[in-house]
């Protein structure tokens, strides 16, 4: 009889790591571990079915959930692009690290933590969507995209220099993610931050999945046709509803192949360059179609004839139903589905790419991979797109983190757990001192917990929004949320209170501030607020 050494070594080892996994192996004296961390862009738990199975089936995230851990509490500072990233990358409030809206430049000489893991002896990438205006720092290679980036043929910056790249941008990322890897110092452990623009803003599905969805329905939200009674007017005054306020063609792709073709033929000249910063032209339909030809313009013959013939076959049906009203707002939330789902189809795909990748190579095991997005996303919630608003959809965000090295597999936390968070724990994975300044909390005591709250952790997040008037107007404002109530301030222009019993009210529908049953909850939720402001040093809240 012939005995399988290798497969008796395999299966004694393998024993041998899920005993030590659930002996909490301590990282640092282990073979340094490699760090990826994975983030999208407006990707919501609502789309990522280890949170939620209803719209979109995502395998491969899903794994990150069932062989880590998920958190289903996890809530940003400032739902916004540029002020989410630099809250993850310094540890620290917007309002420390200056950048509190998207228009501004960040302040690269602020100490950032991939800059500490590098001199930790890590080499550092920053690969994607990178957003904060200045030059990344700390990073041996970087690979970025300017702005918010194109979904066709994106133009990258790559240590300095700007390159055109042909093909879709997810699957774009994700090469230079799985070049960078290939070409490392295979003697050093690595930070590999990914940063994907998917599924942002005007959804651009890849050629693959051109009308995947079309013979899809999608659950619609029961608020999609929220009237905003009991809310105050912040609710009421955003520009980012279904059905007012998303674009025929920018976001329904409702410009036909007759319409593209005629603008083709205009001067170049005519086509205005809205700028992300700017926000004059957020409201402007005269640009819609001008602004969807520039993104169409970019790809190939081969792709504009591929999308046309699937998208002229929902330009017809939206002749043809001709709807009005509730009716129209429902079809266009159906349309916005299909494209934003689609988007998300393609992360997850490459999300898998990138772990084959990393299973061939050896390292899986070896690399604590966090996937998370800079923000939640409203899916018709309450009627609305975007996000930037403290309410449910948007303030949380994915987190889920894969390491079974330490982490035990398919755990779940309710934590109160932050982007904030994000740097001190990647630092104690790795080892490396958390700097004093830093206001986040390593989440790995709650990790080593299997997930469940200590004694000693946070009980309320506070949140402060500025960007306004910008894009979609929601106005300024702040709050805290602990794990059954929320207390809202906007400010500005307005000063109106908002709080909400999520218990009760789960959608928040209904504003119980001035509700005389809810007086000692507001007033134990202004005390969370007050401390929480004195603690985070944001004591003038309105004067930023
Ligand atoms: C663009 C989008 C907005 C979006 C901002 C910020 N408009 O300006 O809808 O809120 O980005 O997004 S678009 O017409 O250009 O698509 S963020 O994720 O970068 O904060
Ligand atoms: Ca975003």
């Amino acid at each position: 009889m012939k005995i399988n050494f290798k497969k008796i070594t395999s299966v004694f080892l393998s024993a041998l790591v899920s005993a030590s996994a659930l002996a909490k192996v301590e990282p640092s004296k282990d073979k340094k571990l490699n760090i990826i961390f994975i983030m999208t862009d407006d990707h919501t738990t609502q789309a990522l079915s280890a949170y939620d199975k209803r719209f979109i089936s995502t395998p491969n995230l899903d794994r990150l959930a069932n062989e880590g851990i998920k958190f289903n509490n996890c809530f940003v500072t400032n739902a916004v692009c540029g002020p989410s990233r630099a809250t993850i990358l310094t540890g620290k409030y917007n309002h420390i690290n200056g950048l509190t809206d998207n228009a501004k430049v960040f302040d690269s000489t602020q100490v950032i933590y991939p800059q500490l893991l590098k001199k930790a002896g890590y080499q550092t990438a920053m690969i994607g969507k990178w957003h904060l205006g200045s030059t990344p720092m700390g990073f041996d290679y970087y690979s970025i995209l300017p702005n918010q980036g194109e979904y066709y043929q994106p133009t990258f910056i790559e240590n300095g220099k700007h390159i055109q790249e042909k093909g879709y941008v997810t699957d774009v990322v994700t090469d230079k993610a799985i070049n960078y890897l290939n070409s490392r110092d295979k003697e050093k452990p690595f930070l590999l931050i990914y940063q994907q623009k998917a599924p942002h803003r005007n959804w651009l599905p890849a050629q693959r999945h051109l009308g995947m969805f079309d013979n899809s329905t999608f659950e619609e939200p029961s608020n999609l046709l929220d009237d905003y009674s009991n809310r105050g007017r912040a609710a009421k005054e955003q520009l980012m509803n279904i059905s007012k306020d998303m674009w025929d063609a920018w976001d329904l792709k409702l410009a036909s192949s007759k319409d593209l073709d005629s603008i083709a033929k205009l001067p170049r000249a005519n086509f205005v360059d809205a700028k992300d910063d700017d926000f004059t032209h957020a409201n402007d339909k005269t640009l819609d179609e001008q602004r969807f030809f520039e993104v169409f313009d970019r790809m190939t013959p081969q792709e504009k004839a591929a999308w046309t013939k699937v998208y002229d076959k929902r330009v017809a049906e939206y002749k043809r139903l001709n709807l009005k009203g509730d009716e129209l707002t429902k079809w266009k939330y159906q349309q916005y589905m299909k494209d934003y789902l689609a988007c998300v189809v393609a992360v997850d795909e490459n999300v898998g790419r990138l772990f084959d990748y990393l299973e061939k190579e050896g390292e899986l095991d070896n690399t604590i991979i966090v996937y998370t997005s800079d923000q939640g996303f409203f899916l018709g919630e309450h009627g609305f797109f975007d996000k930037r608003m403290m309410y449910e959809e948007c303030l949380r965000t994915p987190l889920l983190i894969r390491y079974p090295k330490a982490i035990k597999q398919g755990i779940v936390s309710d934590a109160l757990a932050m982007n904030l968070d994000f740097a001190p724990t990647l630092l104690d994975y790795a080892g490396v001192k958390i700097p004093k300044d830093m206001q986040g909390k390593s989440l790995k005591p709650i990790i080593d917990n299997e997930g469940k709250v200590l004694a000693k952790w946070r009980d309320a997040v506070y949140y402060h929004y500025y960007e306004y008037p910008s894009w979609h107007m929601v106005k300024r404002h702040y709050g805290v949320r602990t794990d059954r109530y929320k207390l809202i301030h906007f400010y500005n222009d307005i000063d109106e209170w908002e709080l909400y019993d999520l218990a009760k009210d789960p959608k928040e529908m209904n504003n119980v501030y001035n509700d005389p049953g809810y007086a000692k909850v507001a007033a134990m939720m202004h005390g969370k607020m007050k401390k929480l402001q004195k603690q985070y040093k944001d004591t003038n809240p309105t004067e930023q």
